[in-house]
Parts: C-alpha cells; sequence; structure tokens
C-alpha cells in the first residue's frame, strides 16, 4: 500500500494521526506539496482519480481517497487499538460523535483557512466573507463540544475515538489563521492539552 500525503494538511493529517495512534509504520508514504500541483498531473489523476489527498492506494491498484474512509479501511487492518467502535452500540455513538465534529466544526475550520490564509490563494479563489462566516460557525460549532467535554472525558465517551482525532487536527489546522479554543472553554482547552501531549500530536506535520 502506498499513502499520498501532504505535510501540514489537515485531511491527510488526520491520516497520519490515526496510523499514529495505531503506529503502522509499514505503508509507504509518498508526501508532496500540494502547491506543486502534483495532485491535478495528469499521472496522479490517472492513478487516483481525484485531485485531492490523502489517497491510499492498495496493492491491487484500487485507491481509497477521503481521509475517513481511509482511516475505516486500516482501522480493519490494524485493529489495535480500536478508535471506531468495538459493538454496534459504541460505533454508532462515535460514528455519530465524528459526523458532529466533521460537519459542525471541522468543516468551517478548514474553510476558514481557505479562505483567510494567504498561502491558500494558490488552492481558493478567497473571500472576507467566507473566511469570517466560517470562523463565527467554527466559534459556534466548538460550544456544545465544551459542554459535552464537561461531562465525559474524549468526545464520544470514556476513551480516546477517532472523533478526538479529526476535531483535534482541525483545530491544530486552523492554527493558520489564529482560530483557537477560547479561555472560557475549559473542557475543551484540557482535553486539547491532553491531546497534545500524545505522540501522535505532531504526525503529518
Ligand atoms: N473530504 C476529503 C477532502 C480531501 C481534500 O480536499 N484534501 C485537500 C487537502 S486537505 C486537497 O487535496 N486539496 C487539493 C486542492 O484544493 O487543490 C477527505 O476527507 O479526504
Amino acid at each position: 500500500m502506498k499513502l499520498y500525503t501532504s505535510r501540514l494538511a489537515p485531511n491527510p493529517r488526520r491520516v497520519r494521526w490515526f496510523m499514529a495512534e495505531k503506529s503502522i509504520t509499514d505503508i509507504e508514504i509518498d508526501e508532496f506539496d500540494l502547491f506543486t500541483g502534483r495532485h491535478k498531473s495528469p499521472a496522479y489523476l490517472a492513478e487516483v482519480g481525484a485531485p485531492v489527498a490523502p489517497a491510499l492506494v492498495l496493492d491491487d491498484g484500487s485507491v481509497i481517497t477521503e481521509s475517513l474512509a481511509i482511516c475505516r479501511y486500516l482501522e480493519s487492518l490494524y485493529p489495535e487499538p480500536n478508535l471506531f467502535g468495538l459493538d454496534p452500540r459504541e460505533t454508532a455513538h462515535i460514528e455519530m460523535w465524528t459526523r458532529r465534529v466533521e460537519l459542525t466544526a471541522a468543516n468551517p475550520m478548514m474553510m476558514a483557512v481557505r479562505h483567510g490564509h494567504p498561502a491558500l490563494a494558490a488552492l481558493e479563489t478567497q473571500s472576507p466573507e467566507m473566511f469570517a462566516a466560517n470562523v463565527a460557525r467554527a466559534q459556534k460549532a466548538l460550544e456544545p463540544f465544551e459542554t459535552r467535554l464537561g461531562e465525559t472525558e474524549w468526545i464520544a465517551g470514556d476513551r480516546l475515538t477517532i472523533a478526538d482525532g479529526i476535531l483535534f487536527t482541525s483545530l491544530e489546522f486552523a492554527r493558520m489563521v489564529k482560530f483557537k479554543v477560547a479561555e472560557n472553554q475549559p473542557h475543551l482547552l484540557r482535553w486539547q492539552a491532553a491531546m497534545r501531549e500524545r505522540d501522535s500530536a505532531t504526525a503529518g506535520t
């Protein structure tokens, strides 16, 4: 297997975080700079089928894009430690929290960076209004997670899961536009500090 990935980019970083948590080291890493446009080259498109990273090329030549689909596939191959759920009930809860993180918080954080950081002008037609709207959406989105983390140690419950990885890597990326957890969100700050302590914190950076 081979993973196409790009340093610092948030979706590739999710996969690198996941691999670090599982101590996966036997997948070939092909790291490139998105700003070179390699992902739009005929060779990349012919192999991957879409101008995106991450992309996991399997030994049979088929390709998985979408960071969460890649993580799910790796979970099947490398089941320990479990990050997606051990039984139907837990799996559904983790999925619920992961989708909440991704749809409500991670997406606006990524859009804020795309519209707000000068370097991203190469990949996005930037708009100050889109930047401001997405910062506001992301700030609002963190409120239920602050409440949640006042009740549970980790986002999906009493153990680390993929939901934590998606929120953490998104928040780290959003630092590029100085987006931060607010000082009056102690539970998120406690959780973020714990996430930063983990070896996986710098994977993909
Ligand atoms: N939903 C996809 C998004 C993949 C994606 O958009 N990746 C970005 C990097 S974080 C990319 O390849 N951007 C290329 C571009 O904008 O030209 C996933 O979760 O993997």
